[in-house]
């Protein structure tokens, strides 16, 4: 059988190809995905899950780009528009309390904002927080803050790494296949421009995360084409850190589809994330998209992350999303140690913090 012949080269350390991957994407053999996921990711991480204590902070919603798929973006001056002053990001920064590491920072494309907005903003938080891990702008923002400098890409990046940058999300992949892309995201910049920041982000010793939106129009091809991709520019580069699947949530979007993706596909596509990323030494289940409860069974299907604890989050509610977007430490140390695993605090850049026996 299919799945006996890819578990065989899973075992013998043996890099799984496009073809593997899709024939595991048709397989409903839920448990033995799992149990190949979880090996792999035992032999990366042991019996160790992470998390980060952090807070997402989206500076304001207001967007050039019209998406299909986001229920969080808005024009100027629609109802609902908002945006933040570079005061009322350090206050809520400062509602993080002591034991904050990272701030998660991303935003629209804002239409008038210059460059200078961007540094003062970083700047003033290192200033105000400078123990606090900064991680801000997917690929897709840089690209837009490259056009405002003036500068070159490299520059651009130098610039804001000066200002406090630490490292970037993952997030404005989506899909990286162009004609899923046009469709959902014409304005945005094409997946070949997204993996060229990326790399740019790398070569200038930033590390950054990764992920795919799943579960709207795509096929199970074009995921494992986007999973080839990243796993290519990570031979080249070594940069990423985590790869989290983002199961896609259709409500107040431009997407009909049922509400949600099931735990079924949700499971199987971070186990086969696992499967096929073989040179990523993470994999996040980002839980406010998942649910708490899917989150804590997908450490038996590949992942080592279950992200942070995130405080505040729009764009997974503005289309629907139903957590709370607040776990306290405790609450996932919890999950973790429920699920007989070693709950690993952790920084940004995976420096262990504090390990529960
Ligand atoms: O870029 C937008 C996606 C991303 C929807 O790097 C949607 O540590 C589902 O990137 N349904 C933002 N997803 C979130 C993100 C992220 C989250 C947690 C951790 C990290 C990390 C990154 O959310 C966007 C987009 O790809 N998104 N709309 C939606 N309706």
């Amino acid at each position: 059988m299919t799945i006996d012949r890819i578990r065989d080269k899973v075992l013998a350390d043996k890099r799984l190809t496009r073809k593997d991957g899709i024939e595991l994407f048709k397989s409903n053999d839920l448990l033995t995905l799992g149990r190949m996921a979880t090996h792999v990711a035992q032999q990366k991480n042991g019996k160790r899950v992470h998390f980060v204590q952090n807070m997402h902070i989206n500076p304001t919603n207001i967007c050039v780009n019209r998406c299909k798929f986001c229920a969080f973006s808005r024009s100027k001056g629609d109802p609902g528009a908002y945006e933040m002053s570079i005061d009322d990001i350090l206050n809520k920064a400062s509602g993080a309390g002591k034991s904050v590491r990272e701030f998660h920072i991303v935003s629209g494309l804002h239409p008038d904002l210059p460059f200078s907005w961007y540094l003062d903003m970083l700047g003033s938080l290192k200033k105000e927080f400078p123990k606090v891990h900064l991680k801000a702008f997917t690929a897709v923002e840089i690209d837009y803050l490259a056009k405002l400098s003036g500068l070159s890409l490299a520059n651009t990046l130098l610039k804001l790494k000066e200002a406090g940058l630490g490292s970037l999300p993952g997030g404005g992949a989506e899909i990286f296949n162009s004609s899923v892309r046009n469709t959902l995201c014409a304005e945005k910049i094409s997946g070949a421009r997204w993996l060229e920041v990326i790399k740019a982000v790398h070569k200038i010793g930033l590390k950054s995360n990764a992920t795919m939106l799943y579960g709207h129009i795509e096929t199970y091809e074009h995921r494992i084409d986007h999973l080839l991709k990243l796993r290519e520019l990570q031979d080249k580069t070594n940069g990423f850190q985590a790869f989290i699947p983002l199961s896609f949530h259709s409500q107040n979007t431009e997407i009909k589809k049922s509400a949600y993706t099931t735990g079924f596909d949700d499971l199987k596509t971070l186990a086969i994330s696992r499967l096929m990323l073989d040179n990523f030494d993470h994999i996040k289940a980002y839980w406010v998209m998942l649910g708490e409860k899917i989150a804590q069974v997908s450490l038996n299907f590949g992942v080592d992350d279950l992200d942070g604890t995130v405080v505040e989050e729009r764009i997974t509610k503005a289309a629907g999303g139903t957590t709370d977007g607040i776990m306290t430490r405790d609450d996932i140390v919890y999950l973790i140690k429920q699920a007989g695993r070693t709950p690993v605090e952790r920084d940004t850049v995976y420096n262990v913090v504090k390990v529960w026996k």
